[in-house]
């Protein structure tokens, strides 16, 4: 006879149970650094990206002047450029995948359409702090509704997983009935009416002004309970007290003396290999001003000894500085993806460090605007439990 339903869910409660106990489980969101394994990541996507369009100002403040006379805000990128870099894509998330990383993609979005620029650069737009992911309040009027348009289906998945996750928490003492969300997601607010982020900067080191929390996710990194950032042409003040506000308890934020007149991402001025171990651009940041951060304390610092190169062949780094070798993504403390024609910082950091780099190409990629660091957000980092 066919069991009745009660017996049936029964069975399937303790298949649940058991498979719960069998499989070992991760978090839906959980990562304290920039080093730790790497369990679960968004990967970018390149389809249909747009040069981004915003005043000229944003755009001579932060790009090599070199490639300023090519770029075409409102333009789609060449076919050329955006298929070879969906393969890089594609390819590098399947070298996460064989790594048994999860990879969540974004959905595909005509930015042409929405007056956006691209879905391969989702580390500028989301970071995860502990439990917490929280997206940016962009400074850029373009990127305004991309994590909504892209990752939004991304972040109602791991919500419904969190949900599923603590299903067996399901009555807490105080409130029975309620569910445990080991899982935070904090939005960003929505902008009413005009913004007024450009108007007369009075900071004039920076082209953005102070009058609403601006930032990019990528002008911060995580060092245990530390998160190191910095000020930068699409970071203000008010972004980095509201970042600080929205970290969990136990956190702090502490901005780093950077002297990058372009600043814009930290992610090819600071590289962290594992802990106790940082690499720097030593263009944009000294060791002494890194020294006064307690956590890097006692840290071995090391500028990166060669001078990158900008490459002649090859599709146009359009917005990146050649220090975008510095932009590589730690699947742990010994292996790294690196770009496969990065030879010389890779074989550094093999003979200099005991490093495993893994070398991917990734230079398509690179002209829509940055490098495996850039084209990622961690969601899971850590030994499985
Ligand atoms: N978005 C990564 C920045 C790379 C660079 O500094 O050139």
């Amino acid at each position: 006879p066919a069991p009745s339903s009660d017996s049936s869910s029964l069975a399937h409660h303790e298949q649940q149970q058991q498979q719960q106990q069998q499989t070992p489980t991760i978090p839906v969101l959980g990562a304290s650094d920039e080093w730790s394994p790497l369990r679960a990541v968004i990967v970018g996507c390149a389809e249909h990206s747009v040069f981004p369009s915003e005043p000229e100002h944003m755009i001579t403040a932060t790009m090599p002047a070199q490639h300023q006379r090519h770029f075409r805000p409102g333009h789609v990128f060449s076919h050329e450029i955006t298929a070879a870099a969906t393969a890089e894509l594609n390819h590098f998330a399947g070298v996460l995948q064989d790594a048994g990383i999860r990879v969540y993609r974004p959905r595909q979005v005509d930015w042409l359409a929405v007056g956006g620029y691209t879905g391969a650069m989702p580390r500028d737009g989301l970071m995860v702090v502990g439990n917490t992911l929280i997206e940016a309040p962009f400074a850029w009027r373009c990127r305004r509704d991309e994590i909504r348009l892209a990752y939004g289906g991304i972040l109602d998945e791991l919500m419904r997983d969190d949900n599923d996750h603590n299903d067996h928490n399901d009555d807490d003492d105080d409130h029975p009935g309620a569910k445990q969300h080991a899982a935070r997601i904090c939005r960003a607010p929505t902008i009413i009416g005009k913004d007024t982020i450009y108007d007369d900067p009075k900071n004039s080191q920076w082209a953005i002004n102070d009058s609403r929390p601006a930032f990019d996710a990528a002008d911060f990194m995580r060092f245990g309970q530390t998160v190191l950032g910095q000020l930068s042409h699409v970071t203000n003040e008010k972004g980095v007290s509201y970042l600080r506000a929205l970290l969990p308890p136990g956190h702090t934020l502490e901005l780093v003396q950077v002297t990058d007149p372009h600043a814009m991402h930290i992610d090819a001025t600071i590289l962290p290999l594992r802990r106790g171990l940082l690499i720097y651009n030593p263009d944009r940041v000294t060791e002494a001003a890194l020294r006064r951060h307690a956590v890097l304390r006692d840290w071995e610092l090391h500028p990166y000894p060669f001078v990158p190169k900008a490459r002649a062949d090859g599709p146009p780094s359009y917005m990146c500085s050649p220090w975008l070798v510095l932009n590589a993504l730690s699947l742990d403390e010994k292996r790294i993806v690196v770009e496969q024609d990065d030879v010389e910082f890779a074989d550094w950091l093999r003979t200099r460090f005991g490093m495993e780099p893994i070398l991917v190409p990734f230079r398509h990629v690179h002209s829509i605007g940055g490098s495996f660091h850039c084209a990622t957000v961690d969601l899971v980092r850590g030994e499985e439990e």
